[in-house]
């Protein structure tokens, strides 16, 4: 019986034997290995997938991710542990909560790579292993046959890479090379007759946004839909989202972000204009002295600035994202071309979610669910049904055991979510989690999100803000989709607040995460 992941077992496990345990007996394997393709972009919102059907779908469409969609199923509450870069891909590596893998923060990227991850487990079973792109978690990757990757976070135009010989330059634009070094690799792992696994991990469409040259002008026109929440006052929430510095409105950066340049010793400008060549400098400056030149003769100001700022933001953003499925249908035609999309998992996903303007945000790491939801489109074919959707609570912290279960390969007591195997079927078992957990650490840091941890349920959101506050927030994602009243204290949810903060207590049982370990993430008192 798959048993671990609801929190009824877990208090009827600790009532009888003590001990909380996993079950891996049952797992069917299958009878072949097949290959898998894990895309992962960074921060691409599912709002900016036509496939989710949401504002953007007609003026900005992704019809190559949709082809993964089409093709099998999408996940509209694919939920993620840590709503943020390194600690996103370290769950995902290890199947394990940041608190486990001991890496909760961007701020200490420093990955300890000698930890148990699904590729090494997928590299000894015999499959090809490849890392192609970005992987921002400090040391370099082990369990993989083959890694070339981005420093940090690397960079768009004529991108540094580094590699198992070190670190050496590129010419041309992120997302083209990531794709052309992944079909080389492809290419030759489809002949050496293994099941191969490729990791391609885009930086697009990261801050600041910069698009491939000839995408520049790509939506030169568009009025973008503007989100209903761009203009939140934030009056029936807490403190975090009042001090959060994450909106358009004012951490927005109109020189750095959005390319209105006139400091050429800042770091953005020496980062994008600063790395082009004379020619890529000609395409810009075609584009951009245009669009500088209206934006001082309109020079808009209060919400009008605002609309501006949030149009060029989903110009360039949308624009990256261009490139990103561009990069996916090449992927996609390899393997159709070559006889192995019969044979081959595909996944589409990023690190995590993002605010294309909601709540007059850009940025992500709330337990709100444009930063908390990711996009995940995975088809995996016989046993995907093509255009299937599915709305139970999943979560990049399932990934790894997925991958294990369909290369046939026992899965580990201690990873912390569950194959997807049977949900991907159509058939999801009845004890499949009814509670999600979340935890973030980044704090103070950039964006001043509070640390906070919390669960979730299909219906509510129990959230508690800790640290330099201490706030509970509470709720009801039926009645209030867009999340802009917390209920907390409202006298209708003292029984749902009661019921949640029993679930909670007993979901971080579950999960091993408690105030202790808690603490030891906390920054050093400064000497
Ligand atoms: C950079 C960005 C932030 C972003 C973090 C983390 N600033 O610091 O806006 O939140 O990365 O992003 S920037 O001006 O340098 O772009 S993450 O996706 O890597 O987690
Ligand atoms: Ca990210």
């Amino acid at each position: 019986m798959r048993t671990k992941l609801t929190t009824n077992f877990l208090l009827a496990s600790f009532a009888g034997s003590g001990m909380i345990s996993v079950s891996c007996a049952t797992k069917s394997k299958p009878a072949e290995k097949p290959n898998i393709i894990f895309i992962m972009s960074d921060d691409h919102a599912y709002q900016a997938i036509s496939a989710y059907g949401d504002r953007l779908k007609d003026v900005a469409p992704t019809p190559n991710i949709d082809r993964i969609a089409n093709a099998g199923m999408r996940f509209d509450r694919c939920l993620v542990t840590n709503s943020i870069s390194g600690p996103s891909r370290a769950t995902i590596l290890t199947g394990k909560y940041s608190h486990l893998n001991g890496f909760v923060s961007n701020e200490r990227p420093n990955f300890n790579g000698d930890q148990q991850t699904f590729p090494k487990l997928l590299q000894q079973a015999g499959y090809q292993t490849a890392m192609i792109g970005k992987w921002h978690l400090g040391s370099n990757p082990q369990g993989f046959n083959y890694w070339d990757i981005l420093p940090g976070q690397g960079h768009y135009y004529n991108p540094d890479f580094i590699n198992a010989s070190g670190k050496y330059q590129e010419q041309g634009y992120v997302t083209d090379i990531i794709t052309e070094k992944s079909l080389a690799w492809l290419k030759d792992a489809s002949k050496s007759g293994k099941p191969f696994m490729l990791m391609m991990h885009h930086k697009a469409p990261h801050r600041e946004w910069e698009p491939n040259l000839k995408y520049l002008n790509r939506f030169k026109g568009v009025d973008f839909p503007l989100p209903e929440t761009l203009f939140d006052d934030y009056s029936g929430r807490g403190t975090a989202a009042k001090t959060q510095d994450m909106t358009i409105a004012q951490t927005m950066r109109i020189e750095a972000d959005l390319k209105m340049w006139e400091d050429t010793t800042s770091a953005p400008w020496k980062n994008t204009y600063g790395r082009m060549n004379a020619q890529q400098r000609a395409a810009w400056n075609a584009v951009y002295d245009s669009i500088k030149k209206d934006f001082i003769a309109k020079n808009p100001q209060g919400k009008d600035l605002v609309k501006w700022k949030y149009n060029r933001y989903m110009n360039d953003y949308l624009a990256c994202i261009q490139s990103v499925d561009e990069s996916v249908g090449r992927v996609l035609d390899f393997l159709k071309k070559n006889g192995l999309d019969k044979n081959t998992i595909v996944v589409y996903t990023a690190d995590q979610g993002f605010y294309l303007g909601e709540h007059g945000w850009f940025d992500k790491r709330f337990m709100h669910d444009e930063s908390y939801r990711t996009p995940l489109l995975f088809s995996w074919p016989g046993v995907t049904k093509p255009g299937s959707v599915n709305n139970d609570l999943v979560s990049n912290l399932d990934f790894a055991e997925t991958f294990l279960d369909a290369a046939g390969v026992v899965i580990p007591a201690d990873m912390q979510g569950a194959s997807l195997r049977p949900v991907l079927k159509g058939e999801t078992p009845a004890d499949w989690r009814k509670e999600h957990y979340y935890h973030y650490y980044e704090y103070p840091g950039v964006h001043s999100v509070k640390r906070h941890y919390g669960i979730s349920t299909s219906q509510y959101k129990l959230i508690h803000y800790y640290y330099d506050i201490d706030e509970w927030e509470l709720y009801d994602i039926k009645a209030d989709p867009k999340e802009m009243k917390n209920v907390y204290n409202a006298p209708e949810y003292a029984v749902i607040r009661k019921t949640l903060h029993h679930k909670l207590d007993s979901i971080r049982l579950l999960m091993k995460d408690n105030d202790e370990i808690t603490k030891t993430f906390l920054p050093k008192p400064k000497k």
